[in-house]
């Protein structure tokens, strides 16, 4: 067993690993990193993880409840240091990963992937506890300056493949069908299926009726153990055989998805934009680069002043133009806490992810994933080798894309008795 190997083994267990080995995981992450460019482009299938802030404990349920890695391939859109009391763990698990499995796992860079963040919100305090000094702190803050802005998803089907394994096999029976656009499956902490909605595909947004398309998720998921409350399909289980006739006409190819840990900025009309900032420092306090890892979403139009202080607040116009001008279905974020897991807003053009379930250890939320299956039919979108991705050549036409298959797992918070942990003071200004 490698060196590497073992590291992953110990983290995995929740024990540190030596400063010495620290400094060498950092010193190979960042050849890695230093490689990829701002936004790196990620084949489907691929599960997309929200903040996970130092909750050890919560991202090894992720784990259990996603797949491990490698069978699974992760993106983890930023902020996992702060707040929960395992920073130093979750990350250093996580770029473990990253450099033992490379293609397997993408780690861009969250808002408190920060000197100036961490420094306040926790995760310099644990490293000085845990390590006695700084050095590790210092290690780990060089590897932030290397993570990428954002990551482009190719080639996710439109069509969600049958339930894996993950789930026990009654729920699987009940679940192996899923032709439809949007999935959810609630799971409690034993990886059962307390609850399971989807909704199926709609031809385009204007066909839709006035019920409002900002999707939520249900928010019982208070099942009784053992109580597998998942509606039954048509279909054989394992067929992917579909119950409804959807047509051919949204068979066409499907968008990209833009990953980015806040969103959008004013500064930037093109992902091609992003590519070309120079991401080597620390988060500054404005900017594009700043924007892109602080801002919000919001019932809003156009751009607006954000109350963190930091990026903006943009609203449904914004997203729906940027979303059509690259050619993307879906921009998917984290940065903000969802009691559901997670939520879509304006038609499905954004979603936001978070993955920390009961953030703080005291906030009652949920946690989710998004996993966004491969496009088997070759009718994806096809990556140029100028890294630039299916878009419009400029011949006339309709240029919509087709929204990308989606499969929510909601999950709870890890079994207290597998943490022993404190209660912890209340924190304010959860926003951050
Ligand atoms: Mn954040």
């Amino acid at each position: 067993m490698s060196d590497l190997d073992r590291a992953i083994e110990q983290l995995r267990a929740c024990r540190l690993i030596p400063e010495s080995q620290v400094r060498e995981l950092c010193y190979k992450a960042r050849e890695l990193l230093i490689e990829e460019g701002n936004v790196v482009s990620v084949d489907a299938p691929v599960t997309i993880c929200g903040d996970i802030h130092g909750q050890f404990h919560d991202l090894m349920e992720l784990f259990r409840v996603g797949g491990d890695v490698p069978d699974t391939n992760y993106l983890f859109m930023g902020d996992f240091v702060d707040r929960g009391f395992y920073s130093l763990e979750s990350f250093l698990l996580l770029l473990c990963l990253k450099v033992r499995y490379p293609d397997r796992i993408t780690l861009i860079r969250g808002n408190h992937e920060s000197r100036q963040i961490t420094t306040v919100y926790g995760f310099y305090d644990e490293c000085i506890r845990k390590y006695g000094s700084a050095n590790v702190w210092r290690y780990c803050c060089e590897v932030f300056d290397y993570l990428a802005l954002g990551a482009i998803v190719l080639g996710a089907s439109s069509e969600l493949e049958p339930t894996s394994s993950t789930v026990n096999d009654t729920a699987q029976s009940n679940l192996a069908i899923a032709d439809s656009e949007l999935e959810t499956e609630v799971l409690d902490s034993r990886g059962h299926v307390t609850m399971s909605t989807y909704r199926p595909r709609q031809r385009s947004s204007s066909d839709a009726s006035t019920d409002s398309r900002n999707i939520s998720p249900p928010r019982d998921i208070s099942a009784a153990p053992g109580q597998v409350a998942a509606p039954s399909r048509s279909g054989a289980p394992g067929t992917g055989a579909s119950s409804d006739g959807n047509g051919s006409a949204v068979t066409s190819r499907t968008g990209a998805v833009l990953c980015v840990h806040g969103g959008l900025s004013p500064l930037i009309d093109s992902v091609d934009k992003i590519r070309l900032i120079d991401r080597k420092q620390e988060v500054p306090h404005e900017g594009a680069m700043c924007d892109l890892l602080w801002s919000d979403p919001d019932e809003i139009e156009g751009w607006g002043l954000s109350p963190r202080g930091a990026g903006f607040l943009f609203g449904g116009d914004i997203v729906k133009q940027f979303n059509h001008l690259n050619g993307l279905s879906l921009v998917a974020r984290a940065h903000q806490l969802v009691m559901e897991g997670y939520k879509e807003m304006f038609d499905g053009g954004i979603v936001t992810v978070w993955s920390a379930p009961n953030y703080c250890y005291r906030c009652g939320n949920v946690a989710a994933i998004l996993e966004l299956g491969e496009d088997a039919s070759g009718g994806g979108t096809v990556a140029r080798s100028n890294g630039e991705f299916g878009r419009s050549n400029g011949i006339s036409g309709d240029n919509r894309v087709v929204s990308p298959g989606r499969r929510y797992r909601v999950f709870e918070a890890a079994a207290q008795d597998t943490r022993g942990m404190p209660a912890k003071k209340p924190v304010a200004d959860y926003f951050l």
